[in-house]
């Protein structure tokens, strides 16, 4: 709130409280939920009006829309969400994430899923910006190196609960192979490219972090992959970059494996492989693509 007072009507306060208008109605009329009531004889509702409803009937109502209310903290996060209000929520994450608050990451990224937000969004609206965030604060020396790692395990660990949530198709044919190269620690956006995959209905073989070259033929001959994603971050030694690149390529090529590529390393190095169908840039090309 922070000096702005926010009015909801009712249709916010039946999704926030999980009900229809015509219970919010009922409820009001009986006395049990407090409202203002304005000269045209529109319901409007305080925070605090909400707040004290929910307080008062945590047991009888506990089904509420994204998750359960328990602070004046919780309905705002939930007005935020159901207005997409993606500034808000970005400075929310990037807040908690410093200061270590998973269930709070956790409420906002489940709170946006369960809303009906694609899950390319959140990664393309929230996740991204607040590492991103987190990187600038390092790099201008106002976080440590432990800061910097505490925010962005936070977060990618609320990440992989989040997929705990995905709703998953049962028919699956593709199969997707997701790695980084040799050398590379950066794992989060393979990670969301992975999440993003299984609930297309991929079938996902997640080798991740520092993929070893040499044990990637063996790799394509046991799983038989359809497409590779490949992320690479870390551009340190370049010509070591390109020739993991280039010899993972020439394997996926002759196992007639589509290749997709992504991470910030591809600004550098020469991605006009045969096997490389397209570099993406976001998550929603992931979706798309
Ligand atoms: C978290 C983090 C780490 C963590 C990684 C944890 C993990 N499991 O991933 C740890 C602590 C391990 C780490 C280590 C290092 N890091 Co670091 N790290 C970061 C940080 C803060 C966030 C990275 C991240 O996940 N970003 C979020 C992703 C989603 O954003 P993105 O990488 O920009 O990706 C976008 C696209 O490229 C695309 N994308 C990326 N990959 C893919 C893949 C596919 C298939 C698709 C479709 C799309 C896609 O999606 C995103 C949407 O735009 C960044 C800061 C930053 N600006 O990103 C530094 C940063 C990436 N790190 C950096 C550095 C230098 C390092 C170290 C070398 C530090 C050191 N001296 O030890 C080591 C590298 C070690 C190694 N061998 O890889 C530099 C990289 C500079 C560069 N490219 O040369 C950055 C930019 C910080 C900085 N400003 O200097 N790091």
């Amino acid at each position: 709130m922070k000096g702005n007072i926010i009015y909801f009507n009712s249709e916010d306060a039946a999704k926030i409280l999980g009900v229809n208008g015509s219970t919010i109605k009922r409820w009001t009329e009986s006395g049990i939920l407090e409202c203002i009531k304005t000269a045209g004889g529109h319901r409007k509702f305080l925070m605090t009006h909400l707040a004290s409803f929910v307080e008062k009937n945590k047991k009888k109502h506990s089904k509420v829309n994204l998750f359960t209310l328990e602070s004046e903290q919780d309905i705002e996060i939930s007005y935020r969400i159901l207005r997409g209000d993606y500034r808000f929520l970005n400075k929310y994450v990037l807040e908690q994430s410093l200061i270590c608050n998973r269930e709070q990451i956790q409420q906002v990224f489940n709170g946006l899923y369960l809303g009906q937000y694609p899950l390319h969004q959140i990664y393309d609206l929230i996740v991204t910006p607040v590492l991103h965030q987190v990187g600038y604060l390092w790099e201008e020396n106002k976080l440590s190196v432990i800061q910097e790692h505490l925010a962005s395990q936070a977060i990618r660990d609320c990440i992989t609960r989040l997929q705990g949530i995905i709703r998953i198709p049962e028919h699956r044919e593709e199969k997707a192979l997701c790695l980084t190269p040799s050398k590379e620690l950066h794992d989060i956006p393979l990670k969301m490219v992975d999440h993003i995959l299984e609930a297309r209905g991929f079938t996902i073989l997640y080798t991740g972090q520092l993929t070893p070259v040499e044990r990637i033929e063996e790799t394509f001959a046991t799983y038989k992959p359809n497409r590779l994603y490949i992320s690479s971050t870390n551009m340190n030694d370049r010509a070591e970059l390109q020739n993991d690149i280039n010899q993972i390529c020439d394997i996926a090529h002759a196992h007639n494996c589509d290749v997709y590529v992504g991470g910030r390393s591809f600004d550098v190095i020469d991605f006009g492989h045969q096997a490389i169908r397209r570099r993406l840039y976001t998550f929603e090309e992931v979706y798309k693509y």
